[in-house]
């Protein structure tokens, strides 16, 4: 099939997923044409099958708002049209969704006829969406695509409880590439970080409020007064000037490392002992995934769709949101010698059921459906 991507280029789970969706439908032969306005950051090396369309928004200074959603709608038509494109699959409801939507319409118009698939990734229906200025657009959009999937049954169930919804929503979780085997931490990187009896807590995020990062340092601080230990945190975003503060007046410098932002993940994730991922909401929790994948325990809140991938006393933890007492507590479990390779194995157990090769096939039957009907 020849399939058009219509996502975010950013370090944004959302982007991640469209990503690795449309490099690993490249590798099973389909034809992946991704468009968006710089490009993707997992996108990485030159690769058969796939191929980049950026859209570029011109700076008329007639505009305070550059029209982005105009742009990129026209640019969907031209490469629907000229590059034959059997479907379309946009990622995160705002403004992809609407923009394929009026792509359509113009196709049509002309002849071509393009299904558009949407897939619903989280901010876009629980932070953003609901906010009133978007609601009818983006219920509208979602009632009118061909297909709707979201990322997990609570992202499902948010999106029935903001939005009048008529149409199917079907749930198709996020994926990761699993190995069989757990990995080995390269062993220089690791001395780099911590001594060799120090574990090593990790947190990845965009830190936005929505992530709670002070909790992630609030409970390290806990989790290094019985255990010394060190923090890696990657990322960035508006919350790291506060976290960076927190880490002062708690006198962590030496034991906190800000990594800031990384194309790719899996190298820190491999020296982590421990990840923490406190949010307030979180549709899914790929950087969860992420880590899981690694071997790599996990110490949650219990919000949103987090549950349906971190498993309470299998994977690692679940505790409220903001109970930065219970998640210390738990991370220490997770720290006893006894206990960590058994968390390890069952981390990598629980990250298979999310396999790149359980998931991908999934989107590929929706597609079958939709350009066969
Ligand atoms: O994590 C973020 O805030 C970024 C956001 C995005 O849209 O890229 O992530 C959302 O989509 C990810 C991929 O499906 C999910 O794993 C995240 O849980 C979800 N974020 C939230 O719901 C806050």
């Amino acid at each position: 099939m020849k399939i058009g991507i219509v996502l975010y280029p950013t370090f944004g789970g959302s982007g991640v997923v469209a990503t690795e969706l449309g490099k690993a439908l490249a590798r099973k032969g389909h034809q992946i044409h991704f468009i968006t306005y710089s490009q993707p950051v997992r996108l990485g090396r030159f690769q058969e099958n796939i191929f980049y369309h950026e859209v570029a928004v011109s700076d008329y200074p007639l505009f305070e708002f550059q029209p982005y959603e105009t742009t990129l709608a026209s640019k969907i038509v031209d490469v629907v049209k000229y590059e034959r494109l059997d479907l379309l699959h946009v990622h995160y409801a705002i403004p992809h969704a609407s923009a394929a939507y009026m792509a359509q319409k113009i196709l049509a118009e002309e002849g071509h006829n393009v299904p558009f698939v949407t897939t619903l990734h989280g901010t876009d229906i629980t932070l953003i969406g609901k906010d009133p200025s978007f609601v009818p657009v983006v219920q509208f959009c979602i009632n009118a695509s061909n297909a709707v999937t979201a990322v997990s049954e609570s992202l499902k169930a948010d999106t029935h409880a903001h939005f009048r919804i008529q149409k199917n929503i079907q749930v198709v979780p996020n994926f990761i590439q699993t190995e069989e085997e757990l990995p080995t931490p390269n062993p220089s990187l690791r001395q780099a970080y911590a001594d060799p009896l120090e574990p090593i807590l990790c947190h990845i995020s965009n830190f936005r409020k929505v992530k709670r990062v002070e909790d992630v340092i609030r409970i390290f601080h806990q989790v290094n007064q019985k255990i010394p230990s060190k923090l890696l945190l990657v990322g960035d975003g508006p919350d790291r000037y506060a976290c960076e503060q927190l880490c002062r007046t708690l006198g962590l410098c030496d034991r906190i490392i800000f990594l800031g932002k990384l194309r790719e993940t899996r190298q820190v994730l491999e020296l982590a002992d421990v990840f923490i991922l406190p949010s307030e909401s979180e549709s899914f929790g790929l950087a969860a995934l992420e880590a899981l994948a690694v071997g790599v325990p996990v110490i949650s809140s219990n919000t949103g769709g987090i549950p349906e991938v971190n498993l309470e006393g299998f994977s690692g933890f679940l505790s409220e949101v903001g109970d930065i007492e219970g998640m210390a507590t738990n991370a220490l479990r997770l720290l006893e010698p006894s206990e960590r390779l058994k968390f390890r194995k069952q981390a990598l157990e629980q990250a298979k059921s999310f396999s790149i090769e359980r998931i991908v096939p999934q989107y590929e039957q929706i597609y079958h459906n939709l350009i066969s009907t």
